[in-house]
């Protein structure tokens, strides 16, 4: 087959329409300080974890669990309810953690996955902060979301933990996009605190079908709350069709 416009010609012509028409980002990731949250997730649904029932359609799996304790993997109900307020002051464990929850007192923790912990007291099947901690805790989503959003908090990051611990990976439908700690803008590190608010938004047809946060070198205790989700708005198919029968009316 020939081509009428030959291939010296056509080469500027399409670097021209990549100009004209710059592709967008199908993913986007930002971070907020915690109270600047709202504004991103003021529609969205909201799981608070300030029950053991998780919002339909969340899945949330803690993985790579140090050997010879199970990973774990949550649809529906959780184990029980986490209160960072409760966590163990003995024994190095650092709690409690009275200002980790970013509403309720309720959250989730990659914790308590084996044995009874350094407390002693660990049930060993999860939502309790202590040994063993879950090297990457993941979100699914049964069906793909526009907009994913999470409170972070007690993230010891590898250079500023008080005391530093780990850096922390975010991998988003499979696709490793970084560390946290350079991926949002501001910031702060420790485990007494609110780290960040991670928001992560597509656009269509591209969807967000799992966000997986992953300690990089050393176990560490995460908090995660008020997490977000977003389903796309109704195609414009309608209104679209609805707009060309008045143009024929
Ligand atoms: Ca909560
Ligand atoms: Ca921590």
């Amino acid at each position: 087959m020939r081509f009428s416009t030959p291939v010296s010609a056509a080469i500027p012509l399409f670097a021209v329409l990549l100009l004209a028409h710059p592709v967008r980002a199908a993913i986007t990731i930002m971070g907020v300080a915690p109270g600047s949250e709202n504004a991103a997730i003021g529609t969205a649904t909201i799981e608070d974890f300030e029950d053991v029932n998780l919002i339909p359609g969340l899945t949330i799996r803690m993985g790579g669990v140090p050997a010879p304790y199970p990973n774990r993997m949550w649809t529906g109900i959780l184990p029980r309810v986490f209160k960072p307020s409760l966590a163990p002051s003995c024994c190095t464990i650092g709690g409690p953690y009275p200002n980790n929850p970013w509403d309720g007192t309720g959250a989730l923790t990659n914790g308590g996955l084996g044995g009874t912990g350094l407390s002693g007291l660990s049930p060993g099947d999860g939502q309790f902060f202590d040994f063993q901690f879950a090297d990457t805790v993941v979100f699914v989503m049964s069906t793909g979301k526009a907009m994913f959003g999470v409170g972070l908090s007690n993230f010891q990051s590898a250079a500023s933990g008080d005391p530093p611990r780990t850096d922390h990976e975010l991998i988003v439908n499979g696709v490793s996009k970084g560390v946290l700690e350079t991926l949002l803008p501001g910031w702060v590190s420790g485990q007494y605190i609110k780290n960040r608010y991670l928001i992560i938004t597509a656009t269509a047809p591209n969807a967000i079908n799992t966000v997986a946060i992953q300690n990089v070198t050393l176990a560490d205790g995460l908090v995660f709350d008020k997490l977000a989700l977003s389903d796309f708005t109704v195609p414009a198919v309608r209104s679209t069709w609805g707009r060309l029968k008045a143009m024929y009316r």
